[in-house]
């Protein structure tokens, strides 16, 4: 639990669920009635939050790194490393991470995500390799599924010059995919990546969290290439890791609506609020189980790193 919580220019809806109530807290905003909304204040700073920082730098004195900020260091190497290792992973039906090493591959410089709510949404954080220069939405209060195409509409016209990705999962995507018609209609050349899990994915996970039986989360499956064709986009659907850098390069390179299906498993992110890894917590059969089901093996917890 952290004892000082620095909060700049952020409005984190969920903070309430997992800030120290205790902790001491410093918000950073140049909007008034954001201070206190998701913590008591201890310091308000009205300002922008890049110019505040700059400031709070200048002011104080470098000191060498201590043992919890190297640990956090290798802790942060050792998760992009692992996530990293499976961009070439070939298993069938995909993982995402594959999917988004094509993405990063061809996204330009400052080039909009538009992300859809899901595991979608934390496969999104994790894995598009930012640049600083690109932008990245989403229906972050209200959580609301089908944002991604439409919010794809908005972006397309809104910056018509910038490259723009709608991310969606299967089930985003089915309840607004009528909206193809309208990046057809003004030929806005979006990149429309669904990824069909056959799974209301996200729900399936809290389903187990809260030990219910699955119950309405299986999707069928549909092709929605041919839907995009039908429309007058243009339609890739991949089963297959080969299939899958021919169709980002003709996205990358085509001048209208796109949208690519890819296949994917229905396994659940790797659930890092919850790892049980930890060897004083957890015993040794639940630490297998765990390590083959997200195939972490490679990722040692910071407490050890700490030590
Ligand atoms: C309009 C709306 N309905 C229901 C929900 C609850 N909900 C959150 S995520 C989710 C499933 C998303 O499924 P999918 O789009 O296939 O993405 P996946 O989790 O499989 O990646 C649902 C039903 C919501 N957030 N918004
Ligand atoms: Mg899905």
């Amino acid at each position: 639990m952290a004892d000082l919580i620095l909060f700049v220019g952020s409005n984190f809806p969920f903070g309430q669920f997992v800030f120290n109530k205790e902790a001491a807290f410093i918000q950073v905003d140049t909007d008034l009635t954001k201070f206190g909304r998701r913590h008591h204040v201890d310091l308000a700073i009205l300002g922008d939050g890049i110019d505040v920082l700059k400031r709070l730098v200048d002011k104080t004195a470098p000191r060498t790194a201590d043992k919890w900020l190297l640990a956090n260091k290798e802790n942060i190497k050792n998760w992009h490393s692992w996530r990293q290792s499976f961009y070439e992973d070939q298993s069938l039906p995909l993982r995402e991470e594959p999917v988004f090493k094509e993405i990063n591959r061809i996204a330009t410089e400052d080039a909009i995500f538009v992300t859809d709510v899901g595991n979608v949404t934390i496969h999104s954080v994790r894995h598009l390799e930012m640049t600083g220069k690109q932008a990245f939405t989403t229906s972050g209060w209200f959580a609301t599924m089908g944002y991604g195409l439409p919010g794809s509409l908005g972006a397309a016209l809104s910056f018509p010059h910038r490259q723009v990705f709608s991310l969606s999962g299967d089930g985003g995507f089915a309840m607004v995919m009528q909206d193809l018609i309208t990046q057809v209609k003004y030929q806005l050349p979006v990149i429309n990546v669904v990824f069909s899990n056959q799974s209301l994915g996200f729900i399936q996970a809290e389903q187990e969290d809260t030990n219910k039986e699955n119950f309405g989360v299986d999707l069928l499956d549909i092709d929605f290439a041919k839907v995009a064709e039908a429309m007058g986009a243009k339609g890739f659907s991949i089963r297959s890791y080969e299939e899958l850098a021919p169709a980002f390069e003709a996205a990358k390179n085509a001048n209208l609506p796109v949208l690519i299906d890819v296949k994917t498993h229905s396994s659940r992110p790797l659930p890092v609020e919850d790892l049980q890894l930890d060897e004083d917590l957890f015993s040794s059969d639940t630490i297998n189980n765990f390590k083959e089901r997200y195939q972490v093996f490679t990722m040692p917890i910071l407490k050890d790193l700490l030590k």
